[in-house]
């Protein structure tokens, strides 16, 4: 054993004691398949050398674009309640409606996902060029996609179905060459008492307990059963509603028992995470030295909602992981399938059509960085560094009418342009104000036209660049 590994075990023994979970038989983790093992710390954001997180994060980073699954008891409603469709998002029916406990409790009789196929939403996923998987383990009505001694609502002993999802969700991933990761909301609950809820609570069942006890009765069990079953790749937290820091310590020193896991920003307590998470939206500019993922939906709720038909369309949605990409950011895009266990048509339709792009295009997205130039009169840009020199891939939503695509500023000497997709060789020139490529007659492709540009060294940008 090497010494690495001798002081994560002694490590891990000690954040075990610190949890006061020293007397339970926890496994310890033997290689996960999602790289490194490096010790976190359980007082500083993160217990490890630049060196070390850079190679935590490594297989996000080049991941670029992942699949993000709101699953659960909700798709049974799917947005309607009493006759009465429900505004909001389709997972929240249970919080917008004010659906008593039992009442709710009644919708996991009708989850029976018979037509589950794990092996195929991963072929989708890889189809549609995306890296990884995150699967909603438990959302906020507290219901449970996972069998857990902590509480019975949960998929096996609440539903006719009575199987565990997660587990062949995950065994398909790997099979497809993906990274698996797990949500969970560790603050939000509203079956299990105790539980935080956005609002307040409305049932009088939802008070049986205080919050800590359902911080150390159902989030800490679970969270620990989840990480040790499952070794998320991910974990994702959200809505940090309640988390005191006291609370939030106990489930983040559970992060020792799957080393290498990557968190979000929305543990609570002002704890940072690897990432930030915009939410249905792309920022301006990227975040300075931080990892980010915006995460989207397709139409406009994330849980199915039967009625939902305002459907991004993929053109929009290419767009939307160029201009990502582009800013240095990751891509979680949102299915939400049927309580039949169906990934909607119109949602496996786009994802498919982004995937033929990615195909002929994935180069100028995974393993890139974000764009030198501040703003392109013709899209996107995104580069990849290497010791030869730098490649940039000119993203063109706007073809130009003048055949010129103008890099302002750019002092580089290039060694040459390409069209991505034919491998066809453009000229160049070389005026004052930058580099110019020129191409000729229609774009390519409809949506993303990608322009391969080699140049010698770093980026060399005048101050005229993007203006
Ligand atoms: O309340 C949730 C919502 O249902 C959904 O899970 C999204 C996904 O990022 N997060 C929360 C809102 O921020």
């Amino acid at each position: 054993m090497t010494g690495n590994r001798w002081m994560q075990r002694l490590w891990l023994g000690a954040v075990l004691v610190l949890a006061g979970c020293a007397t339970q038989k926890v496994q310890t983790p033997a290689a996960v398949d999602h790289g490194l093992l490096p010790p976190r710390g359980t007082t500083t954001e993160l217990n490890e050398t630049p060196q070390q997180r850079d190679q935590r994060m490594a297989w996000w980073r080049a991941a670029k674009f992942g699949m993000f699954i709101h699953w659960g008891v909700y798709s049974v409603p799917a947005g309607t309640y009493q006759g009465r469709q429900i505004p909001g998002l389709g997972e929240w029916i249970m919080n917008r409606a004010k659906i008593p406990c039992a009442v709710y409790q009644q919708f996991a009789k009708e989850f029976n996902p018979v037509q589950y196929d794990p092996d195929a939403w991963a072929a989708l996923a890889q189809e549609a060029g995306m890296k990884y998987i995150i699967i909603t383990a438990k959302h906020h009505d507290g219901f449970c996609m996972f069998p857990t001694q902590a509480s019975k609502w949960n998929i096996v002993d609440a539903t006719p179905y009575g199987k565990d999802v997660i587990g062949p969700l995950a065994d398909a991933a790997r099979r497809h060459g993906l990274h698996f990761g797990l949500y969970y909301s560790q603050a939000q609950d509203w079956n299990n008492p105790g539980g935080a809820a956005i609002g307040g609570h409305w049932d009088k069942a939802q008070d049986a307990k205080t919050m800590d006890d359902y911080i150390d009765q159902i989030a800490v069990p679970q969270v620990r059963e989840i990480l040790t079953r499952y070794r998320p790749a991910v974990l994702w937290w959200d809505t940090p509603r309640d988390m005191t820091k006291a609370r939030a310590d106990k489930l983040r020193a559970l992060l020792a028992l799957d080393p290498g896991v990557i968190t979000n920003n929305r543990l609570g307590a002002g704890y940072k995470g690897d990432t930030e998470t915009p939410e249905q939206r792309i920022p301006a500019t990227g975040f300075k030295n931080r990892d980010w993922e915006t995460c989207m939906t397709i139409n406009g709720t994330w849980g199915y909602k039967s009625y939902d038909k305002n459907w991004k369309s993929s053109d929009d949605l290419i767009r939307k992981l160029c201009d990502i990409a582009s800013k240095g950011g990751n891509f979680l895009l949102n299915v939400g399938p049927t309580s039949q266990g169906i990934i909607p048509q119109p949602e496996v339709d786009r994802l498919r059509a982004i995937g033929q792009w990615m195909k002929v295009n994935g180069e100028a997205i995974y393993d890139t960085t974000a764009s030198p130039f501040p703003k392109l009169a013709f899209g996107r840009c995104t580069k990849r560094v290497t010791e030869s020199g730098t490649t940039l891939y000119l993203l063109v939503f706007t073809w130009p009418s003048d055949g010129n695509l103008l890099l302002p500023g750019l002092g580089n000497e290039v060694t040459s342009a390409t069209i991505l997709a034919s491998g066809a060789s453009l000229p160049m020139s070389h005026p004052a104000d930058g580099l110019v490529v020129h191409v000729t007659g229609k774009a390519p492709d409809p949506v993303v036209s990608v322009i391969k540009v080699k140049i010698k060294g770093m980026p060399d940008l005048s101050p005229l660049a993007g203006h």
